[in-house]
């Protein structure tokens, strides 16, 4: 694996080192005895960063209770996989939590080091990983979620996503190939016309598009969020047909950025600081070179034509007499009774299988037209309504300062509170799409939001106190586009009233 840039080692930033001491994978062959001395007595850098490799976050808000962050290709698992995950956070009562991540993910909270080789026996058993999930690794790879029921859809997008994961982890067992890239990468693979895995804020994008009457992907590259620069992705003028083309192409891009890429600042690591360096045309041909075929340019035009679906609500199948049902969850917060109960749910009512979306909701599949009134009774679904006011309807969160320790700010409880207070106060014709992310990392993407909140230290009556920096004008589905900072330092203490005056200037709200 050679890093062809001109990186002297000198140069190497603080986590290169570390990798280049050991590579994070390795962890995986010391669990059992990281289980044994306990997480007190480990390396540090295997304790902070390295156990990242196979999807354990040491947290230090909460030390000895770590995150484990899964891999759910195209956001599908079935119930028997839901129950497991649900089996394993019940066992850390009030500590045991879990959250359904804006990658279409879910992630455990609460986990002892000691039960990690039990835990990952019991996934394995059920055919989940946790392998690379995070670091400098590919995150979550996303799809369309109502990919193989979408009567509009394009391309069923499930078999792809799950080759390129397979082809990235070796199954899921891990792949040394792919986990040493200068940072992290986020690839995303849609196959509707809505745009539904924000195609434009991803490393990789697969977008459907039409060549000479063949449907195939035009491909998008180096979008991503940092603290320090928002890139929406741009055109690489490549168009792939929807088969293994879309793993070699994934595997060649990521070769090039792993042998490119810059190790020295990590701040300008991702993708797109590589495109800028070379120029896209000759990343492009760089590229190809490693596809070992000729790629071919780009279709002029692609399907994204839709306004973005929240898939909430019933909705009837591709399949006559089928429907999928998308319920609420509010910040995407999950606890063990209700993983069960949605699994259980999928079981009575569906095809025991459960879908995860980018806004933190859940979808059930394949509910027969004969079975929807019975479903729609459950006790869960007072919980997780199919009928969320408007606010709430939208609002996405990151972890923020509950268990993040980037976190500037308290986010999902805040979030959820501040939702429910504006959706009584007033009448809001259609839903307003909130995002709320605890820092400038972005993980709520803000900037894709109609009003985005970004966690930051504000200065009030001589105090020091949580506030936000206001982003407006993202847009999503056809056409999308990154919002920006509009007004920053908003104090929490004065969010709602700044909130309610947005609402009723600018989203045609109205006091009840
Ligand atoms: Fe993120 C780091 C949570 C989606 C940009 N993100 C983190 C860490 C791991 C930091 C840490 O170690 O504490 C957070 C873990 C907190 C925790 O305990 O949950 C974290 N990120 C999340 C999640 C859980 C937010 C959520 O509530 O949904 C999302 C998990 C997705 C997944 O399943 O893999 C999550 N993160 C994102 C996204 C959104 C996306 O992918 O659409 C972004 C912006 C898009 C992008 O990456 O281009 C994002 N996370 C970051 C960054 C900034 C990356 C950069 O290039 O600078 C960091 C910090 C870093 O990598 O240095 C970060
Ligand atoms: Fe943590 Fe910041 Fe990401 Fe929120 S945006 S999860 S606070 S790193």
């Amino acid at each position: 694996m050679s890093n062809k840039q001109s990186d002297k080692p000198a140069n190497l930033n603080k986590f290169e080192k570390i990798k280049a001491e050991k590579d994070g994978l390795t962890v995986k062959d010391e669990l059992e005895n990281f289980a044994q001395i306990g997480w007190e007595a480990m390396e540090k850098s295997d304790l902070e960063h390295r156990l990242k490799w196979v999807g354990v976050f040491y947290r230090p808000v909460t030390p000895g209770k770590f995150m484990l962050r899964m891999r759910t290709p195209n956001g599908i698992l079935s119930s028997n996989q839901l129950r497991v995950l649900a089996e394993i956070v019940q066992r850390y009562g009030g500590d045991g939590s879990a959250d359904i991540t804006t990658r279409q993910n879910i992630q455990l909270r609460g986990i002892r080091l000691e039960d990690i080789p039990d835990i990952f026996r019991r996934l394995d058993a059920v055919g989940m990983t946790s392998m690379q999930s995070g670091m400098d690794n590919v995150r979550n790879i996303t799809g369309s979620p109502v990919a193989g029921i979408d009567g509009s859809e394009l391309i069923d997008t499930r078999e792809l996503v799950q080759k390129v994961q397979d082809a990235i982890t070796n199954n899921g067992e891990g792949n040394y190939a792919f986990t040493n890239l200068p940072r992290k990468f986020n690839i995303a693979i849609e196959g509707g016309r809505d745009n539904s895995v924000h195609a434009e804020i991803n490393d990789i994008a697969f977008v459907p598009a039409y060549k000479n009457g063949e449907l195939g992907f035009n491909v998008l590259v180096g979008g991503f969020f940092s603290a320090k620069r928002c890139e929406a992705a741009i055109p690489m003028n490549a168009w792939v047909r929807p088969n293994d083309d879309v793993v070699d192409l994934s595997k060649a891009i990521l070769s090039v950025f792993r042998d490119r890429g810059s190790r020295a600042n990590r701040q300008k690591s991702r993708l797109m600081w590589l495109i800028d360096q070379l120029g896209i045309d000759e990343f492009r041909s760089i590229v190809e070179q490693e596809f070992g075929r000729t790629l071919a340019t780009a279709a002029e035009s692609d399907e994204i034509d839709w306004e973005k679906r929240d898939c909430i609500g019933v909705h009837k199948q591709k399949q006559p007499g089928l429907n999928y049902v998308g319920l609420h969850v509010p910040v995407g917060r999950l606890y063990a009774q209700d993983m069960f109960d949605l699994a259980g749910l999928a079981e009575v009512y569906g095809s025991c299988e459960v879908r995860l979306t980018v806004e933190q909701n859940v979808i059930i599949p394949n509910i027969l037209d004969d079975n929807l009134p019975d479903l729609l009774t459950e006790p869960l679904l007072k919980k997780f309504t199919i009928k969320p006011q408007p606010l709430e309807r939208a609002l996405v969160s990151c972890t923020g300062s509950q268990f993040c320790n980037f976190a500037l700010v308290e986010t999902k409880n805040r979030a959820l509170a501040i939702a429910q207070q504006l959706d009584a106060e007033l009448d809001i014709p259609k839903s307003v799409r909130i995002h709320w992310t605890g820092c400038p990392n972005s993980c709520g993407q803000p900037q894709v939001a109609d009003i985005g909140l970004m966690g930051t230290k504000v200065r009030k009556d001589g105090k020091t106190i949580e506030g936000v920096d206001l982003y407006m004008g993202g847009k999503v589905g056809k056409d999308a586009q990154l919002g920006t900072c509009v007004q920053k330092g908003i104090a929490c203490d004065d969010l709602n009233s700044v909130l309610r005056r947005i609402l009723i200037e600018s989203f045609g709200a109205k006091p009840k």
